[in-house]
């Protein structure tokens, strides 16, 4: 099975991402073809420094490689690298209703964070997301649960592209994991842990064991005292014990009893011991690669051949069905 995913180089990974996408994308590559993008096309629909873009690709590509994403098995490359994506998005915008884009809630959320840069760019992002996963006949797309809306459309697109112009693309299916599709912020468990936000509401990859520490003893807990699980009545504790339990691959019920009658300080205290040794790979990793942009270039520009190589036969068919050639 061919499988898409991608990353917005918009600054330091944090857990979520982690979590929620890339920890599945290891055990996919295993059995199917997976391409694993690096979307810097999405990247710049919201605020962003132009002199950083460079860096954040070149450090979402390490984390890619750091989390063990093989290049010898998947496709690893950057999106503005293979010109056919504007190309298919400019193409399924004239298929795409408004109206399904003016559902989609990360619009309304990001245009709430960024009232200053509304653009049609970030109202258009869902078809650019369909393009990018389209265009590689993707069957499947493992994604959080914040953009399990933008699949949905992506299968609309795909179904009434395959109507009006012949069949051509199978319509993608979401794979989210079960437990940790949406991972929460540090500072207010309401909202999603995302990335553009302060750096106090999430545990970047590379994040220090001192930062770490820090920002767990800091994080936002609940009134009361019990360390359990509520996500109604306890956002707080209930994210961390979501966070504990994927580190350590026990069940949440397991992490209470062991905690009963012990302080959220002493909770709070092992998992960040628990996230430091997690992530010490990673910041390994990272050291180890910051040297080596050389070798990295080379593996992006090698992965852009490869998906070249099936986006142009796939654009090919779009053009002569939609009359263009
Ligand atoms: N909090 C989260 N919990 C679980 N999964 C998450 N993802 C993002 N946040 C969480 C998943 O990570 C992948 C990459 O996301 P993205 O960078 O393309 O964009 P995003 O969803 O908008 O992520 P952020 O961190 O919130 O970034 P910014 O702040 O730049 O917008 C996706 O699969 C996403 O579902």
């Amino acid at each position: 099975m061919r499988i898409f995913s991608g990353i917005r180089p918009t600054g330091g990974l944090h857990i979520g991402n982690y979590l929620g996408a890339i920890k599945q994308w290891i055990a996919l590559q295993e059995t199917n073809e997976c391409v694993f993008c690096i979307v810097d096309l999405h990247a710049i629909t919201t605020p962003y420094e132009p002199k950083e873009l460079q860096k954040n690709i070149l450090e979402t590509t390490a984390v890619y490689l750091a989390a063990g994403i093989n290049p010898e098995k998947s496709i690893i490359f950057v999106q503005s690298d293979v010109k056919e994506h504007a190309e298919l998005a400019w193409l399924l915008g004239t298929i795409c209703p408004m109206g399904e884009l003016s559902r989609m809630t990360q619009f309304k959320d990001k245009s709430r964070q960024h009232k200053d840069y509304v653009n049609a760019g970030l109202f258009t992002y869902p078809v650019l997301m369909a393009a990018d996963i389209l265009l590689y006949r993707s069957k499947a797309v493992p994604v959080g649960k914040d953009q399990e809306q933008h699949v949905e459309l992506a299968r609309t697109i795909a179904k009434k592209f395959n109507q009006k112009f012949g069949k051509i693309f199978p319509e993608p299916e979401t794979i989210t994991p079960k437990v940790g599709a949406k991972i929460m912020s540090l500072t207010d468990p309401k909202r999603k842990m995302s990335k553009s936000d302060d750096p106090k509401s999430y545990i970047s990859l590379f994040d220090s064991p001192e930062a770490i520490t820090k920002k767990i003893m800091s994080a936002t807990t609940d009134s009361g005292k019990d360390i359990t699980y509520n996500v109604t009545k306890k956002p707080g504790i209930s994210n961390l014990l979501t966070i504990y339990s994927l580190l350590t691959d026990r069940p949440v019920e397991d992490i209470q009893r062991e905690f009963h009658k012990k302080s959220y300080a002493d909770f709070k205290k092992s998992l960040a011991k628990i996230l430091i040794d997690y992530l010490e790979p990673f910041r390994r990793k990272q050291v180890e690669l910051q040297t080596r942009d050389v070798y990295i270039k080379e593996m992006l520009n090698k992965g852009a051949s490869r998906a070249k190589t099936i986006a142009e036969t796939t654009m090919k068919e779009v053009r002569e069905k939609m009359g263009l050639s």
